[in-house]
């Protein structure tokens, strides 16, 4: 009996970690063949409120704010290894990717985020609570991102795109951020007024493209690309402007 119950209450401290753990904002679908368009989500798990805070305690979302990177200043690595060259090395049509898929569903308010070509880098939504019990998808579409023909690419298995988003309670400048008024999923150490606290580069989201078509025997295993943006770019496509005027952070 009394092993019994110390069975159940290791499971259910074990399965409350795991909950934890998941209930990060993350896209419902993290990985996503080359060459296909996939419908995602963006999940919020949870309001805002330090890790470990119960439901009843945290502060609903009433917006976010989600940024992949933009491939042309970004940080890029192979096999773990800074990598000086193009994201054109590895993927041949990245740009104008993500689409948000229009919906009143959760939110009231929606738009996209476009660098100066047009291309949707990027999107937020917001202007009403998710209450806290609750999550909060939000509909968006990959297009299909094709791997490069170019012989860097030869050998790569993946690229994996890690996404910033914000989850705010709050609005407020960003000297107001606090556990209370935004969710970071970001990096940690970009130097950006976005950037996560912590010491683990755990924040953000990702969205990992694999290769379908088998690699030639010579590739092994394969290499694995990760492009993480750059500050210049969060500090220019993390805030939100609505109407032609910032709306957040402010
Ligand atoms: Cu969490």
């Amino acid at each position: 009996m009394y092993k019994q119950l110390v069975t159940f209450t290791l499971t259910a401290v074990s399965l409350a970690f795991t909950n934890a753990a998941f209930s990060h904002t993350r896209l419902e679908t993290p990985t996503v063949q080359d060459g296909v368009r996939v419908t995602n989500n963006i999940v919020i798990g949870h309001g805002c409120g330090a890790e470990g805070t119960t439901t009843g305690e945290r502060r609903p979302v009433i917006g976010t704010s989600v940024v992949f990177p933009d491939g042309v200043d970004s940080t890029i690595t192979l096999d773990g290894q800074p990598y000086a060259g193009n994201l054109s090395d590895f993927i041949s049509n990245w740009g104008n990717i993500p689409k948000l898929n229009y919906s009143r569903a959760v939110f009231d308010l929606q738009g996209s985020k476009t660098d100066s070509q047009g291309n949707v880098l990027g999107f937020w939504v917001g202007g009403n609570p998710v209450p806290v019990d609750m999550n909060g998808y939000v509909s968006f579409r990959t297009s299909a991102v094709l791997f490069s023909e170019e012989p860097t690419a030869a050998c790569v298995s993946s690229v994996k795109f890690y996404i910033s988003i914000v989850d705010i309670c709050e609005i407020t400048p960003t000297s107001g951020f606090s556990e209370s008024t935004v969710g970071l999923w970001t990096h940690n150490s970009l130097g950006t007024p976005y950037d996560r606290q912590g010491t683990e580069d755990d924040g953000p989201a990702s969205l990992t493209v694999t290769r379908t078509s088998a690699l030639p025997a010579s590739c092994g295993t394969g290499q694995v690309v990760e492009v993480k943006p750059s500050a210049a770019q969060i500090n220019r496509d993390m805030p939100i402007n609505y109407n032609g005027q910032q709306v957040w952070p402010q």
